[in-house]
């Protein structure tokens, strides 16, 4: 197949790339570095700098003999959009072209404005160029278990029918999320179903949970094809984070009572996800949903984990049990639907110490670079005023 990758140097978009150039599909990538350019102007950045997207293709080439065609620019910018979308002339389009930070979605009013019209921007473009250049393009989307929120129902992959009055309907699954990001995430659901139900174009939206891991197959024979790894409060995820802080001898950063629940994927899953969904798409006229995580479990829990993991290692792991910056349920019910990438075929690889322990080895042979100023979070959810 021709895969357009929108958002290709991020954290999941460039492993994303290798793992269908390495499948044997035609991949060209596009992306205007916003990620890379929030990081520097909020002094977070990674734990190393990846290689730009043109020299990691050219080290891609050398290894695999396998092209990916880069293409630097805006995915908000119609002409851009447009033209990538008719010269490449793909068959689906992986969009994770978006601000994808909750933190930096609550950091202030310039912050805020960015997320939303990046993210609607974005994804309203995608749903244009498809439809002008070729409907039959399927549009496979990263959405968010954020969505949902945290419901004191159980959580289904989508859709719910309702009976209401003696009558039945289906419709998209409630959704109330904690952030403006998640919010934005909601937005584009409503945007691709809309034009879906118009239009009749293909869709698949994958809510995913938060996402952990470093190592994938077509990284670990060189070190320059490494996917971003943030630690900090506002692109590092919590796993990710945790993994850091035990390496750096700084009490994990559990918010409030660290009751959260969340459904959690390891990166080698999420690009199988994708993959599948990929090679086996949405019909005309539908927007296919599938929850994209494998195991839930409280923050509690995840940081006991790390602190296992940390001991195996011979590391002195404590957890913190900090103020909570967000707004967001300590304590409540979560059970959600994931069945439906399982039936596909993908094949899980849960969270275990082992995992934790080679993500570990890895960081503590950068521990020099770990800034421990980017612990601790700043960004509040309600202003102190
Ligand atoms: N948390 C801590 N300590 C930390 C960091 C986070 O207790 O140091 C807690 C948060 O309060 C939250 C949970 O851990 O309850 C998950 O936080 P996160 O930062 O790992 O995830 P989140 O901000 O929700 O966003 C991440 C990705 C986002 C994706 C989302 C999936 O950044 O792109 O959409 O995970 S989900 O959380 O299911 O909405």
């Amino acid at each position: 197949m021709r895969i357009l990758i929108l958002g290709g140097d991020g954290y999941l978009g460039w492993p994303t790339a290798m793992h269908l150039s390495a499948a044997g599909h035609d991949i060209c990538v596009a992306d205007n570095y916003l990620r890379r350019r929030l990081a520097r102007e909020l002094d977070v950045e990674p734990l190393w700098e990846p290689p730009n997207l043109h020299q990691r293709a050219r080290i891609w080439k050398d290894l695999t003999g396998k092209e990916i065609q880069v293409h630097i620019g805006d995915v908000q910018e119609w002409g851009f959009l447009h033209s990538l979308v008719r010269d490449f002339g793909p068959n689906a389009i992986i969009h994770y072209a978006e601000q994808p930070s909750a933190p930096y979605s609550m950091a202030g009013h310039q912050a805020a404005r960015l997320t939303l019209s990046n993210n609607l921007g974005a994804t309203f473009n995608v749903i244009y160029a498809v439809k002008e250049v070729d409907p039959s393009i399927h549009i496979t989307k990263i959405g968010t278990m954020g969505e949902y929120g945290t419901p004191n129902i159980d959580i289904e992959e989508g859709w719910i029918d309702i009976e209401h009055k003696g009558r039945r309907d289906r419709f998209l699954y409630p959704r109330q999320a904690s952030s403006l990001y998640h919010t934005t995430k909601i937005m584009d659901t409503d945007l691709l179903w809309f034009y879906v139900r118009t239009w009749g174009l293909r869709a698949t939206d994958l809510m995913q949970g938060p996402v952990y891991g470093i190592f994938t197959d077509e990284c670990r024979s060189d070190s320059r094809l490494l996917p971003f790894f943030n630690y900090d409060e506002i692109f590092g995820t919590v796993i990710n984070r945790f993994v850091v802080q035990a390496v750096a001898g700084f009490p994990l950063t559990v918010y409030g009572r660290g009751g959260q629940t969340r459904g959690y994927i390891n990166l080698v899953d999420t690009l199988e996800c994708v993959r599948l969904s990929v090679e086996n798409p949405a019909s005309p006229g539908e927007l296919r949903i599938f929850n994209q995580f494998t195991e839930q479990f409280t923050v509690n829990q995840a940081a006991e984990l790390v602190v296992e993991a940390g001991k195996n290692l011979g590391l002195d792991v404590r957890v913190d049990h900090v103020d909570n910056p967000r707004k967001e349920a300590e304590e409540h019910y979560y059970n959600a639907a994931h069945s439906s990438l399982l039936e596909l075929g993908l094949k899980p690889h849960l969270l275990n110490t082992d995992v934790l322990q080679e993500m570990m080895e890895k960081v503590l042979s950068e521990k020099s670079n770990i800034d421990k100023r980017l612990f601790l979070p700043t960004v509040r959810w309600e202003s102190d005023a």
